[in-house]
């Protein structure tokens, strides 16, 4: 737990506390004049004394997005469209496209039989797989099959492109990037493969046959790069896994029976800005509320229930997405009093960690609950 907080008032000495005057004001003009500014004027604003996130808490619905994500299919080519994706926005980010903090989120259709444009960027991105048959994505000459609820890495850097088999249904997936993160550190280089496409070399689904064998690791198994080299985590032993620790542990009061999807070769996260865990809430579990540093993007794998963040009730059910911004309090709770259900989740965490910027809280009160307002 971190330090509990200090003294949040603006009119204690070491905080700024300038009132305006008409020479301040002409003084700060000035100042404007050269490019400059005085540190008072903003020093409150840029050194808050905790995250205040821009983004906002926000439920997507699949329910009302479902059928707007399918139109895309009718209006615009996957050709044209580069990748036809519905992003999710969030209302409290104007700046960028993000679905919370620097977290891009969208969600990419494909139809049987289309494909996209072998590319690579320095963003780095997840796939979780939501419906359909016969989706796949080839990574740097690895093709993957695609199932409901499987989670694919594409590093950056890495040649991806994604498709669906011409015996398959129309498909569709969550994307989730790092992009307003790289955008934000203008790194952000973007190149089209020069054959549109790649050779696929390797037995189909290897990095999964290879690196994601329990309690195993291939002798003279060699990966020097910085991400996982298991690209795609299947949802089948994700849940099993899941299941078996449930049956040994209570688990965490404010997490319920939560893993982290981890690269075989480190125990590390799967890349080095964005981690994703799956958690499980066992019937009818109601977690403790806390708060923590860190942009998180829930998908519900299974179930239905509502999460309380920053006092506010929003239900959720299976493939709906919702987001919890830095330094939100909240708790999760499982509808069901029969069945458990499942949340997958992505975030910045490595960044988070790597950087010391990790910081958590529990909510102390009200025996570590939320009040709920309407
Ligand atoms: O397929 O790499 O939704 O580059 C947005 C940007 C997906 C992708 C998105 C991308 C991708």
């Amino acid at each position: 737990m971190g330090k509990e907080p200090g003294n949040h008032r603006e009119d204690v000495v070491g905080r700024a506390n300038v009132e305006d005057t008409p020479e301040l004001l002409a003084y700060y003009d000035e100042l404007d004049n050269y490019h400059a500014g005085a540190l008072w004027t903003v020093a409150n604003k840029i050194e808050p004394w905790e995250p205040k996130s821009q983004s906002i808490p926000v439920v997507w619905r699949y329910a009302d997005l479902r059928e707007h994500v399918l139109r895309s299919v009718d209006l615009v080519t996957a050709e044209k469209a580069g990748r036809r994706v519905i992003y999710l926005n969030n209302p409290g980010r104007s700046d960028v496209s993000a679905a919370v903090g620097w977290l891009y989120a969208g969600l990419q259709v494909m139809n049987p039989g289309e494909d996209a444009a072998a590319h690579r960027h320095s963003a780095s991105a997840i796939r979780f797989i939501m419906e359909g048959e016969g989706a796949f994505t080839v990574v740097d000459g690895h093709k993957m099959t695609l199932g409901e609820n499987d989670f694919v890495l594409t590093p950056n850097g890495t040649w991806h492109e994604h498709g669906v088999e011409p015996t398959g249904t129309p498909c569709i997936w969550q994307d989730g990037l790092d992009i307003p993160f790289v955008n934000a550190m203008e790194a952000g280089f973007f190149e089209v493969h020069p054959d549109l496409t790649q050779a696929v070399g390797y037995a189909v689904d290897d990095t999964t046959k290879t690196w994601g064998n329990p309690g195993l690791t291939p002798a003279n198994g060699k990966w020097s790069e910085a991400y996982s080299p298991m690209y795609k985590y299947e949802w089948l032993p994700t849940y099993e896994a899941l299941l078996k620790y449930a049956a040994c542990t209570d688990g965490s009061p404010y997490d319920g029976v939560l893993m982290e999807y981890v690269n075989p070769t480190s125990n590390g996260p799967v890349m080095q800005t964005m981690g994703a865990s799956m958690q499980l809430l066992r019937a009818s579990e109601h977690t403790k509320a806390h708060r923590h540093t860190g942009s998180y993007l829930y998908h519900v794998a299974k179930g239905e229930g509502h999460s309380i963040i920053n006092g506010k009730r929003y239900d959720w059910r299976e493939k709906d997405i919702f987001c919890v911004p830095s330094w939100a309090w909240h708790e999760h709770v499982n509808a069901s009093d029969t069945d458990d259900a499942c949340l997958f989740c992505l975030s910045d965490l490595p960044v988070m960690r790597a950087f010391n910027f990790y910081r958590e809280q529990a909510f102390s009160d009200n025996n570590g609950y939320q009040p709920v307002s309407a």
